[in-house]
């Protein structure tokens, strides 16, 4: 089914380098006729980002550290004066503390705590209430999930726990811009090899465990996930909000 976006007009937050889940939304978005603008967190991923962005075809490549209120008000306005309404917004977007990701999560510090939820999950509800004007024909928002929000992953730690806030805060904010014809879901992956995810050690074992075991028995790919958010932005999803959609293989099911 070709051209499933046309005129339709997107945001998709978090891209880091080619790896990116981001990256691969932004190719399916791409395919099917989208209009894609694309932010990253700061200068430090400008190199990385600015020839990938026109790759992507791009209109626009914007700066947003989503921790920053002024920062977030900057991309809406910036967004504003283009006087043309937004459609979908992808949140692509988490960070905990490198030292929290391996230590047992019984020791997680106040401090990693707070700052992996306000990164992972505050920021959803910020961007949501901050691009929701601008959301004027309706439309879809989704974002990233894992597994290790439902059950614990070793390692995963304080990024389950906020996986798991995020997973409910699309539940509430689902309730909440509904009335306005939007609807909002989370896309929870299977393990994929981004930066992010090779900055853990045993990434590795993790995809071999997971192709063997897995219903599909293959790894889940950028391109996969990048379809499923293309369907959530289309209106073949018109009936979807609240949910959280398993892009991985069909790992969850499994038992044992
Ligand atoms: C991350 C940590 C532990 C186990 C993990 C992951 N598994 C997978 C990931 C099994 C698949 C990747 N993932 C799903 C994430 O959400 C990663 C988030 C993340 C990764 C880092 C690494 C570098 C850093 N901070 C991070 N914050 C969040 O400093």
């Amino acid at each position: 089914m070709p051209n499933l976006l046309e005129g339709k007009r997107t945001v998709i937050l978090g891209l880091a380098n080619r790896w990116s889940i981001a990256a691969g939304i932004a190719e399916s978005f791409r395919r099917e006729g989208a209009e894609i603008i694309l932010t990253y967190q700061s200068e430090r991923q400008l190199k990385a980002v600015e020839d990938l962005a026109q790759e992507l075809g791009a209109a626009r490549l914007l700066m947003c550290d989503v921790t920053k209120e002024d920062e977030v008000a900057k991309l809406v306005e910036i967004l504003a004066a283009d006087g043309k309404p937004i459609h979908s917004v992808v949140h692509s977007i988490a960070f905990a503390n490198r030292e929290d990701l391996g230590r047992p999560f019984l020791e997680t510090s106040r401090d990693g705590f707070l700052l992996a939820n306000e990164v992972s999950v505050y920021s959803l509800v910020a961007v949501t209430r901050a691009l929701l004007p601008l959301m004027t024909e309706g439309g879809s928002i989704m974002t990233l999930s894992y597994l290790g929000a439902i059950r614990p992953i070793p390692n995963y730690n304080v990024m389950g726990v906020a996986k798991a806030a995020l997973e409910s805060t699309v539940r509430y904010l689902a309730m909440d811009v509904g009335k306005q014809g939007i609807r909002i879901n989370a896309i929870s992956a299977g393990p994929i090899k981004t930066a992010a995810a090779r900055a853990i050690g045993d990434i590795n074992i993790i995809l071999d465990h997971v192709a063997q075991r897995a219903p599909l028995h293959r790894n889940t790919t950028q391109a996969e996930v990048g379809d499923t958010a293309a369907f959530l932005a289309s209106d073949l999803s018109r009936g979807i909000t609240g949910s959280v959609i398993y892009v991985d293989s069909g790992f969850h099911i499994v038992g044992l």
